[in-house]
């Protein structure tokens, strides 16, 4: 495999293509398992209305325009990223090469790999300007791979990029009225100069996490679904601990503490 990562625009721009076959028939794999799952899904929750098409794209399009209450494309949301097929991504040669080629001498997980579903018009998670390193607090040198799952078209929501804003420290942050998570720039960012990353099937966005960046909108009929990989760097990290820790869902908890009644157990 030839080096897919070029390490100059990286350097330079805090950004770069990782383009290689590779990248395709990592993203194959991952995408093969959606469309089952997505199917499976759709039987479970739809019944007799269940669409059965040929492609991922198609068939969450299809959930989406045909669901109630979004039941079946939030249960893809919540399993997708469960599928051994996707967690397996981290663990890509080509990503992991690409990580290294970034100056990361030993990459480690910093969460497990995120799966998106944006629905055609929804705003709810789009991101404002931020950095990631916020999330993270442990290497100077961590990366995210960003990568669209399925065709990605330019009203379907890049990912906006600031060149060179890697070089600036961790920003301050203020809290972000509109959404989900504590995190915004506080100062006012000149973003006229963002590029909007439309990364094309053999291709991945590779990242720094000082690099400021944003959602763009879905305004397409269709889902985006994207993906992060996320890496920290275990040769320089400052502490021997992880920035993840998996833990028992809502849903355990939620059945434990009716069990623990059920069986008598006071719950205060
Ligand atoms: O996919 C997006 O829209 C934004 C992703 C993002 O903000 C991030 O990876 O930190």
């Amino acid at each position: 495999m030839t080096m897919a990562l070029d390490t100059e625009a990286f350097e330079a721009n805090g950004h770069a293509c990782i383009r290689a076959p590779e990248v395709a028939a990592a993203k194959a794999r991952a995408e093969a398992a959606m469309l089952d799952t997505a199917k499976h899904i759709a039987k479970r929750v739809m019944g007799a209305n269940a669409p059965d098409e040929a492609t991922r794209g198609h068939q969450l399009a299809a959930m989406c325009a045909q669901e109630t209450d979004q039941a079946a494309t939030r249960a893809c949301y919540e399993v997708f990223p469960t599928l051994p097929e996707v967690i397996a991504l981290i663990n890509a040669p080509v990503f992991l090469d690409a990580a290294k080629a970034a100056g990361l001498e030993r990459p480690v997980a910093r969460t497990n790999p995120l799966v998106r579903l944006d629905r055609p018009g929804d705003v709810r998670f789009t991101t404002p300007l931020h950095q990631d390193y916020w999330y993270s607090l442990l290497s100077d040198r961590a990366v995210v791979i960003w990568m669209a799952l399925g065709p990605l078209e330019d009203n379907m929501g890049a990912v906006e990029l600031l060149p060179g804003s890697h070089k600036r420290d961790l920003v301050a942050f203020k809290p972000y009225e509109a959404g989900h998570e504590w995190f915004e720039c506080a100062e006012e960012i000149d973003a006229s100069d963002a590029v909007a990353a439309l990364p094309g099937r053999d291709e991945a966005i590779l990242f720094d996490q000082r690099l400021i960046h944003r959602s763009g909108h879905n305004s397409s009929d269709k889902v985006r679904v994207t993906l992060q990989l996320r890496y920290n760097d275990l040769a320089t990290a400052s502490h021997l601990t992880s920035t993840f820790t998996p833990s028992l869902s809502r849903h355990v908890l939620t059945r434990q503490a009716e069990l623990l009644e059920r069986w008598g157990y006071s719950n205060g």
